[in-house]
């Protein structure tokens, strides 16, 4: 854990630098990232959100990935840069999103960007981090899979003098290994959920929950569980009945749905680690003959087209959003990393929560 300390020295040492990058909706949870900063916690990213919440989100509708104190980028250095960027795979609608606005953004400022998906596979994963080590790229961003097993990749590419920028998704490697870190506090995102969850069955004297948890090993998996716990693990009435992945797939939430509901005659809330999962589950509720949303409440993360419509309609409760649109800040540090400027060590994407209402005001100028 000698690593996962020194991340939160670098992380609050960065904190400074944190950024304001987005908000499409009204606020209603940013108090959460307090819980987050007296959380006993070894998070990489709740010191520097605290000092990014502080900040302030914005309301303005304006493009989630705003510049913050990233400088811009330099067009001139990114023309014809080659960046080799391994994605995660194709999982949910907001990986789509993220390979979207990457390669929009890669575009518009003439990058050669040689992108692969590794289908959720970390050993496909550093397989291609290799490859673009052996072709001498000049930068390899990555999202990781999981949160462990990158030391000896990432030595490598250090050895090859080849920069790194992980975005989205953090690893517990040594912070030296890479250049930065830009992506969402998900532990604020798994605090602001278990927060909703406290006020909703405020009145109640038990709440029979199930979980739908993210890839096994991955970060957001691991650390919304861990803020959902900050607020309701030592409160005895809720009480969590089955927790299981389903992979962040629609498929896999529908599937272990099917399980709990065969198993639960009576479950009253599902907290599911994103969108597609949520949605998933609404389709075995709805097979079961319950109606989402009024017999069993639903808490997603990530705020997506489909999942902001499911809440418009009522068949989500609360949504807690993640902003998928790192294009541009993965090339204004990609850009200032290959004109040998140094950059902040962590860049947290401030985010906000939506309701029902929140949600119907939101999805006529919704990005993704
Ligand atoms: O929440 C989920 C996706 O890493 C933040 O991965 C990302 C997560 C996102 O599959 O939908």
């Amino acid at each position: 854990m000698v690593t996962r300390k020194l991340a939160v020295l670098a992380a609050a040492a960065a904190a400074a630098f944190a950024l304001a990058a987005c908000s499409s909706g009204a606020s209603t949870a940013t108090s959460s990232s307090e819980s987050a900063a007296s959380s006993s916690s070894a998070s990489t990213s709740s010191a520097a959100a605290t000092a990014a919440a502080s900040g302030g989100a914005s309301s303005s509708g304006a493009p989630a990935a705003a510049g913050g104190e990233l400088p811009p980028v330099d067009p001139a250095v990114l023309k014809d840069a080659v960046i080799g960027f391994a994605q995660v795979g194709s999982e949910s609608g907001w990986r789509s999103a993220n390979t979207d606005s990457i390669k929009s953004s890669a575009e518009e400022y003439g990058v050669d960007l040689q992108f692969t998906s590794a289908e959720g596979d970390q050993a496909k994963q550093i397989s291609s981090i290799k490859t673009f080590i052996n072709q001498g790229v000049d930068l390899i961003a990555f999202s990781p899979v999981v949160e462990t097993g990158w030391d000896a990749v990432l030595e490598e590419a250090k050895a090859a003098g080849i920069p790194v920028v992980l975005t989205d998704r953090s690893v517990d490697s040594d912070p030296s290994l890479y250049k930065t870190f830009i992506g969402s506090d998900f532990i604020a995102e798994g605090e602001k959920a278990g927060t909703w969850a406290k006020d909703e069955f405020a009145d109640a004297t038990e709440v029979n929950m199930v979980v739908l948890e993210g890839t096994t090993g991955s970060a957001p998996a691991n650390d919304r569980a861990e803020g959902w716990a900050n607020i309701l693990g030592s409160d005895p009435k809720f009480k969590t009945l089955a927790s299981q992945t389903g992979d962040f797939t629609r498929d896999g939430g529908k599937k272990v749905m099917e399980g709990f509901l065969a198993a639960y005659p009576d479950i009253d809330l599902v907290y599911a680690h994103n969108d597609d999962m949520g949605l998933g589950a609404i389709e075995a509720i709805e097979a079961a003959g319950k109606v989402p949303g009024t017999d069993i409440k639903i808490v997603t993360v990530d705020a997506v087209k489909a999942g902001m419509e499911a809440l418009s309609a009522g068949k989500i409760n609360f949504i807690v959003e993640c902003s998928p649109l790192l294009g541009e800040q993965l090339f204004q540090a990609s850009s200032a990393v290959l004109a040998g400027q140094e950059i902040p060590a962590r860049v947290v994407t401030i985010e906000t929560t939506f309701n029902q209402e929140q949600a119907t005001a939101a999805l006529p100028t919704r990005l993704y």
